[in-house]
Order: C-alpha cells, then structure tokens, then sequence
C-alpha cells in the first residue's frame, strides 16, 4: 500500500498494543504489530503501573519496525484516562506512577465533596464527580506523599509520559488533561483556584498542546532504518477521545458508547454543556479532537465481568467472554440487577461474591450460577445505558436516534441486544479497532491527509463491517429501571 503509515500505540488499563496504520488516500489498513499486559502491582504500599515494562514492549514493537521497508511518518500514544506521572527536573519519573484503582483516592474524594461541594467542583471544571479523578489522586499525594509533589517539576498525563520519552517533549496534551477533574473545561486552563483550595501544590502543571500537535522528531536509539524520519504527533491522548474520533457517527446527536474495561457513554457537543441538571445527573464533558466535547457518563463498564472473569479462573475454570455469554443468554433477564458504579466494584477482588452480597443487601434474587452472575451484569450495563440516554435527551433536550457502539465489547452480542432492547434504539456495532483508528486517522490528518473529524468517519465507516441491532419489543425494562433507579440514588455501601 502506499501512502502514508503511521504507528498508533494503544494501552488501556488492561493491555496495549502497538499498531501500524497505513492510508492510501481512502483505505486503511491496520496491523497489530505487537500486543502485551499492563497490570498494575502493589509496591510501597500502593498499587502502581511498570513504565519501564510498558516502555519495554512499546520501544520493542515500534523498534521492530525499524528494518520494514515501510517508511513510518508518524508515532502517537493514546493511554486510559486519569492517571499521571510525575517527572523530576533530569525528567525522570520521581517514582512508578499509581493507579487510579488504588483505594487511595476515595477519602480526599469524600473529603473534597464534604468541604466544597459538588457545585463547587463540578462547576470549576465540569467534569464528573467520580473518585477516580486526578484531582483526588493529586490530594492523596499532597496528604501522604507531599515528597513526590516536591520533587515534581512537570506532570505528564500519562499518554505524555511515552511522548516523553519518545521525542524529549513536556507538554500534555488535551484530552489527556480535560480527564483529570483539575482542568476547568468552560474557560480552557488548568482549574488552579480549586487545586490552591485543596492544597495541591500547581508548579508542576505543564503546558496544554491539542491534539493533532507534532512535538517534535523520534529521538533516540528508535530513530534508525524506516524510523529515522518519524514524527512523534499527539493523536487525542486519552483513549476514549480516540475512540470517539474513530466511531462513525452518522446522526449529529447519536448515541456512542465506547465500550471496553469501562463504558463511555455519551454524544459529541460543540461546547461544553456545565448546568444544573447536568451536575445533577453527573455528566462530564470530556475534551475531543477538533474542539470538540464529550458529553458522557463513564460507566464501569466490562470491568466488572471481567474481574469475575478471574475469580472463576482462580476458582478453577477459565471461561471465555463467549461461554460467559452463552451462559448469560439461557438465564432469565432482569432477575437482579446492580449498580455497576457502586465503589464497592471498583476495586479487584472476587467480584462474583460483591455481586452476590450486593443483591441480598438490596433484596434481590441472589444469583447463583456464573451464568446468572452474567446476566446480571450484562442486563445492569444496559440498564446503565439507557439512564444514559435518557439523562443526555434531558440535559441537551434532544434524544438520541441511535447508538453506535465501538471498542472490544462492540463484538458483545448479547449486550448489544440488551442495549438496544433497554434503550429502545437502533445499536450499531463496529469498530472493534475504533482507538487505534481514530488515534492514526488524527496524526495523518496533521501530515495532511484529512480535514477534520467528518472525513475521517467517513474514510472509517467506509472500510468497517458493522452489526446492526433492532431494539426488541421486550417488557421489563421500565419496571427494571425504576429498581435501577432506585438503587442508584441509594448511598454507596461501606466497604
Ligand atoms: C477508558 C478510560 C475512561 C476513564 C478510565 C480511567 O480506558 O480512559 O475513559 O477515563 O479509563
């Protein structure tokens, strides 16, 4: 293929991948070039990621490229959302970054909530109030660890802690930034005021760059054969915006759901949209590609089968997302239904025993088998979608025509029934590659190959298989919604 190819490094909370994106002016073609485990692990007491051990498998995928004949035009790194690294001035990390699934972050949370308020919080930055923010994480530093704070001269988000190291550069880049619940998205600068208000010390903000930004060329060892002349160009660092950029969206206010580890469910605005109901019903509006916002609700999302996931395996049996599934589909729907934003799922543990223990503490059948701990799940995310959808129609006074569903559990056919049963809209699945796509398709459109996010859905659309759902005409929904509801608007349960 000629044209151009670029290099989209991918890492969620789970795994990551490093791939090659080649566009020939109207087809892509997309090659994982390697794939590799993130998993976090506790040390000095707090659960942290292994930079050097991601760094390690990036640098080996990209360096592996090196003796292609494919010249690579560009490289850009798209990461989960919240978390940091804090750099010292010889630009080295001042210690092993910490997840966001630490139990770190949940005090200064209540704490934040209890002396300023939700207005106050939500209003300065208009982000969802969610324990898992930056913000929080940078109290907990500022309470318990003010050494790391001190010797910090920059903090990268963490898509900017491999630019770093890839091209020398300090900046971090928007979307990134616009997850962390310190930026205040209605005037576009870091939220300072409120970090002053909770003792987080500011110094160490660094400048914000957009996505689309080429911060320079690929240094070091990397940059011999058909890596020599290699941009290092932000694509929207955090994943989701990625994946956003990479669904192809048809109607200006349908419905996406990025779904994988989490579920980020919401529509794209040109503004952001910071008003009392939506503080009310906890949107964020998340920084995209072009000048856009994300307007959503992050969900937990497959997070949660997924730990049950491992229980079962440390149980004994290793069952596949399919089995699971299958298991899922013969159990009867709306049985018991969770939470799945309960902070008592947001931890891992044995999650199948949770589960169980949340439906006899809220009266519900308590599912016995692994099938009907599945379904349970799996007809709660849906349930959390259609909350979704009704909460954005609220909001924006429009609602949603139809859903598109992009990422790893886009190929979720039952939840994909389920959504589109419970929200009672047309669901369209695909695709699968929806990040990595969308994280290339913003660095070709900086080297010139695209004006902006419509072209892009297009040349995407254009080359993906999608599924179609039709909405069933099912009966149990509304009543299981207001079980829902009800459980939502209870208080989380103590750990
Ligand atoms: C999904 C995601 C999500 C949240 C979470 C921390 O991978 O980026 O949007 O920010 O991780």
């Amino acid at each position: 293929m000629t044209g151009r190819t670029v290099v989209a490094v991918d890492l969620g909370a789970e795994s990551g991948r490093v791939t090659t994106v080649s566009f020939d002016g109207s087809r892509f073609e997309l090659d994982v070039v390697s794939r590799f485990a993130n998993t976090p692990s506790h040390r000095q007491g707090l659960l942290r990621w292994d930079i050097d051990d991601l760094w390690s498998h990036i640098s080996a995928g990209i360096g592996g490229l090196a003796g292609n004949g494919t010249p690579i035009d560009a490289i850009g790194v798209d990461t989960w959302g919240v978390d940091y690294g804090l750099l010292n001035a010889d630009g080295e990390l001042v210690d092993a970054p910490v997840s966001y699934r630490d139990g770190r972050n949940i005090p200064p949370f209540e704490d934040a909530l209890r002396a300023l308020g939700a207005d106050r919080l939500y209003g300065a930055t208009g982000v969802q109030l969610m324990s898992i923010n930056t913000l929080f994480a940078l109290m907990a530093d500022a309470r318990q660890a003010p050494e790391r704070l001190a010797a910090a001269k920059t903090l990268l988000m963490m898509p900017d802690v491999f630019h770093h190291r890839l091209s020398g550069s300090l900046v971090s880049e928007y979307t990134a930034v616009s997850t962390s619940g310190a930026y205040d998205m209605a005037a576009g600068r870091w939220a300072t005021e409120l970090l002053d208000e909770l003792g987080v010390p500011t110094h160490m903000l660094p400048e914000v760059a957009a996505p689309g930004t080429d911060v320079g060329p690929l240094v070091g060892d990397l940059a011999t054969g058909a890596l020599a002349g290699a941009r290092v160009v932000l694509p929207p660092g955090h994943d989701t915006a990625s994946a956003v950029v990479g669904a192809p969206l048809t109607d200006p206010h349908g419905l996406y759901i990025s779904s994988g580890t989490w579920s980020l469910a919401g529509v794209e605005t040109p503004a952001p949209v910071i008003t009392e109901l939506s503080k009310a019903v906890n949107l964020t509006n998340e920084g995209g590609y072009a000048g856009t916002i994300r307007l959503l609700r992050n969900v937990m999302g497959l997070w949660i089968l997924q730990e049950c996931r491992r229980q079962w395996e440390r149980e004994g049996t290793a069952y596949t997302y399919p089995e699971l599934a299958a298991l899922a589909a013969r159990e009867p729907g709306l049985v018991s239904v969770i939470n799945p934003d309960d902070q008592v799922f947001l931890q891992p543990g044995d999650m199948p025993a949770r589960i169980r223990e949340y439906c006899r503490r809220n009266g519900f059948p308590v599912p016995a088998t692994v099938g009907a701990v599945a379904r349970c799940v799996i007809d709660s995310l849906a349930l959390s979608y259609r909350v979704v959808v009704d909460d954005i129609a609220a909001v924006i006074g429009v609602r949603p025509p139809s859903v598109s569903i992009v990422g790893g559990g886009s190929n979720h056919e039952l939840l994909s029934q389920l959504t589109a049963d419970a929200t009672g809209l047309p669901v369209r699945c695909g695709p699968v590659e929806a990040t990595a796509l969308g994280n290339a398709a913003v660095q070709l459109a900086a080297l010139g190959e695209f004006d902006g996010p419509a072209e892009i859905r297009e040349a995407i659309a254009a080359g993906t298989t999608m599924v179609g759902y039709t909405p069933a005409a099912g009966d149990g929904w509304d009543e299981a919604l207001e079980r829902f509801n009800a459980l939502r608007s209870r208080p989380a349960a103590p750990e």
